[in-house]
């Protein structure tokens, strides 16, 4: 995070042991927001394995030293120096306590990284690198120590004190403070401390582990939000038990506590036992949350809970493995949404997920891969760890772990995992310690699969078929490639990947033929997952009395990009009959993005769109299907991404993707008018509000059909509705998709239609910081046009009482969905968007680097647009890159223009 000029690259085949290991850390915090004073006693030891070196160097980062001792006696000046990255101690035993002593700021520490004050509490964060910010330590996953803490504060101001661990001693001190003595049993990397001092009050439930374990469970956050706290309780049960009952995995502390934080950098934080959160991803109810809030917060209570084995108990040996614990959480969390969603079984309930899940990597990590941050799953080397928090490590890497299940399927994943835990339980590993596990509970020689963690770019499988009536014989052939990979990862790639695919072959009837292979004995079910290993291979399926229609990568079964040319016709009959529901969603999205991208092409040549009558008849098919739920037939009738769209375009040209994805909406729209209104009082649901999956089903049907009616020439009825709607709803998800179509409809109707509605959203929820972010960006990513341009409307925002570049939250609410939530509007010709852009970073680089960073990112894929646009977005990168001050943000201008 400090200032450099040439910041310095860390790689992977550079990694060393640690000189020295840390087998307990006794720390005593005296907690003030101006100075926080931070005694470390630590019980040192040369690590045997680590090159013999003479000095003890320990990082340290925005601390102020006190004074250093060594057995009980006091460090000369002489003997140890502090300096911008740490403190340097020549000459120490072999086996030793150490004493450290510092303060911090924490109430100047805008970074949110170390510990900080929001709110008028404490809080920590200290993944990846933030504990050097709070004592000097080696701070490294890779060193494990046990953890003890005393915190003291004033008693009135900081009545609740947090830590790691069991609670094992509080009491009174003098002058109205107070102490709390925190105990972790575990070992643990220095990232998975934490500490929170404040007024909290918590919604508390004990249960019972499967083992007969009594366990106290607590959700603290400020007073007002109490009644905001079931959801995630229930969710942080629900997580619990599912863990047993699918991993065999127990809570194993007495306690479990999860934390709420307004100032948050990311989504939460698997601190050992002291979960902290964005209050975005605990707080819920059904006034101020909606559907996808719940489901969010219930995905995140589950990330970090699982955490807790898979990150904590073993954890990664340095931060190139990151994905080792984040991509495995993220496939676990993947997994208990799916579960939750449909109970085990429901296929098409588990689909709705699984669509869910792959659109956003499809949309956001396959970007990534083609661009200038491109970078292996397990990269080869960082400039600034944070930067490296990404969709490829996240994303890409719960993908690369479900291939293990898809493999070896569920009791084999299984067997791998209990096998990891057995050899590694408290230990830091990598990659490829996984990978080997999962390789000899199964008997497979894995080798090849670890490309998948070394290779970036996103792989190309094309495909070619044939059949011969005579033999009743139909051949696939699958040829793996890169394509045209962007610099960054065509320099990973070295050769041929195992790739799971997943296949299925349909009759003229629609019903899925019994597969067969050449040389096999008998029928295998109807989905067969063929392992490509080769650049080129061919399959051939035997017995096919007539020409099938191949379903291909069904589920998704690998993250490449499928080529294969199928007719529209042939994409009709997939999205009518194909059982596998992935597969039928998927039909429909190649279809709608085949069309779109030609009309796309003649919007920007200026000519005039038409669609045929056939694309809507297929689509009405899907709508009207009732045996398909309504969760379903939402996904499937909405459109591909602009964002999406732009990425599949030899020049991305956002203006052109627009105008052709709204023609299509307001042809659906217009044709389909009767069912749309069929289908919005259809789906009403009457009565209390419920979050399960069912319910919120419906609601997102309707409220796409509201969102179809309002892009109606006349959009009368979605404005009656919409009114009508926003007055009566008794929940968050029906007020905010109102709004949202009285904000669409105006575009049309003028903007008198949305503003009634939209003060009085004001004014309601004015005292509910995440509701306000929602009205934030609402507005941020409205349709705009010539006359009314939303950079306009932004800019206005940007000096509402109500704005703040501090809180992250806020900040995304409006800069980060303008930028990256309205292709449209952002990338406007005229670079009033990139100018925009350029201020924020600007602004948020000296406040807040991590943030910053992130927002830097909006631009990089400028070489992929047209020239017209990436001339300007390159100057934009350029008037940045001479401003900047982090490492973080100059890590990511300085590739984005190399
Ligand atoms: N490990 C957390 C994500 C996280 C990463 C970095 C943070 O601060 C820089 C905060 C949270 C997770 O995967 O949930
Ligand atoms: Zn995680």
């Amino acid at each position: 995070m400090s200032d450099t000029a040439n910041p310095a690259v860390i790689r992977r085949a550079d990694y060393a042991a640690p000189a020295f290991l840390v087998d307990s850390v006794a720390l005593e915090f005296d907690l003030a927001p101006e100075r926080t004073v931070v005694k470390n006693t630590m019980r040192l030891r040369r690590n045997p394995d680590a090159t013999p070196g003479s000095r003890l160097e320990l990082m340290g980062e925005a601390l102020a030293f006190i004074g250093a001792a060594i057995d009980g006696k006091a460090l000369a000046a002489g003997a140890v120096r502090a300096h911008e990255h740490g403190l340097s101690i020549g000459d120490v035993p072999d086996a030793f306590e150490l004493v450290i002593e510092s303060t911090c700021n924490p109430v100047e520490n805008t970074t949110l990284s170390g510990l900080y004050v929001s709110s008028g509490n404490f809080f920590t964060q200290c993944e990846a690198e933030g504990f050097r910010r709070i004592t000097y330590f080696f701070d490294r996953p890779d060193v494990m120590a046990t953890y003890t803490v005393t915190l003291r504060a004033d008693k009135s101001a900081y009545p609740v004190l947090l830590s790691n661990g069991n609670l094992v001693e509080e009491g009174e001190l003098a002058d109205g403070r107070h102490f709390a003595k925190w105990e972790d049993p575990f070992k643990k990397p220095c990232y998975l401390f934490a500490l929170v001092a404040g007024k909290l009050v918590a919604l508390e439930e004990r249960i019972r582990s499967r083992s007969g374990k009594d366990k106290l469970l607590q959700v603290w956050v400020e007073p007002h939000d109490l009644d905001k706290t079931r959801h995630a309780m229930d969710s942080l049960i629900h997580s619990i038990h599912w863990d047993e009952e699918r991993f065999g995995l127990e809570l194993d502390l007495d306690r479990f506590m999860i934390v709420a934080v307004s100032d948050f950098n990311m989504g939460a934080m698997e601190n050992k036992g002291l979960n902290i959160f964005n209050t975005k991803y605990v707080l819920a109810n059904p006034e101020t949350a909606t559907d996808t809030d719940f489901s969010n917060v219930e995905a995140v209570v589950g990330h970090e809970y699982f955490h807790n084995w898979t990150g904590n108990r073993v954890t990664c040996r340095d931060w190139f493995q990151l994905s080792l614990k984040e991509g495995l959480t993220v496939f676990r969390d993947q997994e208990f949404s799916s579960d939750m969603q449909g109970g085990a079984t429901d296929e098409t309930a588990r689909a709705v997920k699984r669509i869910e899940d792959v659109r956003v990597l499809r949309q956001m990590q396959f970007a990534e891969d083609a661009g200038p941050m491109a970078h292996p799953v397990r990269p080869e080397s960082y400039v600034e760890i944070n930067n490296f928090y990404t969709m490829t490590v996240y994303e890409k890497g719960a993908e690369v772990v479900r291939m293990y299940q898809t493999l070896f399927g569920r009791e084999g994943f299984r067997r791998g995992m209990d096998l990891y835990f057995k050899r590694h339980d408290g230990q830091a590993v990598t990659c490829d310690d996984f990978r080997h596990a999962m390789a000899d509970a199964n008997g497979r020689d894995l080798a090849q699969f670890e490309r998948w963690y070394s290779q970036a770019g996103t792989p190309r499988v094309s495909v070619r078929t044939a059949y011969d009536a005579a033999t009743q014989r139909y051949s696939i052939t699958l040829a793996q490639s890169y394509g045209d990979a962007a610099p960054a990862a065509r320099e990973t790639q070295t050769g041929p990947l195992l790739i799971p695919f997943a296949i299925g072959l349909i009759g003229r009837d629609g019903k899925d033929i019994a597969l067969r292979l050449e040389g096999e004995r008998s029928e295998t079910g109807t989905t067969r997952v063929i392992e490509l290993t080769e650049p080129e291979q061919t399959f051939t399926f035997v017995d096919i009395k007539e020409a099938p229609l191949p379903s291909l990568l069904r589920n998704f079964s690998a993250p490449v990009i499928v080529e294969y040319d199928y007719t529209n016709d042939e994409l009709a009959f997939l999205l009518a009959h194909d059982s596998d529901p992935f597969n039928r969603w998927e039909a429909g999205q190649r279809l709608a993005t085949r069309e779109l991208l030609a009309l796309a092409a003649r919007a920007a040549a200026g000519e005039s769109l038409s669609l045929d009558d056939s694309f809507v008849a297929a689509f009405a098919r899907v709508l009207t299907d009732e045996s398909l739920s309504p969760a379903f037939r939402e996904l499937a009738m909405m459109l591909p991404s602009e964002a999406y769209l732009a990425e599949q375009m030899e020049q991305a040209d956002p203006a052109a993707v627009h105008a052709a994805r709204q023609f299509a909406r307001k042809r659906l729209a217009t044709a389909l008018k009767n069912e749309w209104l069929a289908i919005y009082e259809r789906h009403v649901t009457p009565g209390a509000y419920e979050p399960t999956p069912q319910a919120a089903g419906q609601r997102a049907l309707k409220n796409l059909a509201l969102a179809y009616l309002a892009e109606l020439d006349d959009p009368a009825d979605a404005v009656r509705l919409a009114n009508a709607q926003y007055d009566s709803a008794n929940n968050m998800t029906d007020r905010a998709a109102a709004l949202a179509a009285l904000l669409a409809a105006s575009a049309t109707a003028g903007a008198g239609v949305a503003e009634p509605a939209l003060d009085q959203f004001y004014r309601r929820f004015e005292k509910e910081p995440l509701v306000i972010d929602k009205w934030f960006a609402l507005q941020a990513t409205q349709r705009g046009s010539a006359k009314h341009r939303v950079i306009d409307v932004v800019r206005r925002l940007m000096a509402h009482p109500a704005f703040t570049l501090r809180n992250p939250n806020r900040a995304r609410s409006l800069i980060f969905s303008f930028c990256a939530a309205n292709p449209a509007q952002f990338h406007a010709v005229d670079g009033s968007g990139y100018a925009y852009w350029a201020e924020q970073v600007v602004a948020l680089d000296s406040l807040n680097p991590q943030v910053a960073a992130r927002l830097a990112r909006s631009l990089e894929l400028w070489r992929r647009y047209t020239p017209a646009l990436g001339d300007q977005m390159r100057a934009a990168l350029e008037r940045v890159a001479a401003q900047v001050k982090s490492r973080d943000v100059r890590e990511i201008v300085e590739k984005a223009l190399a």
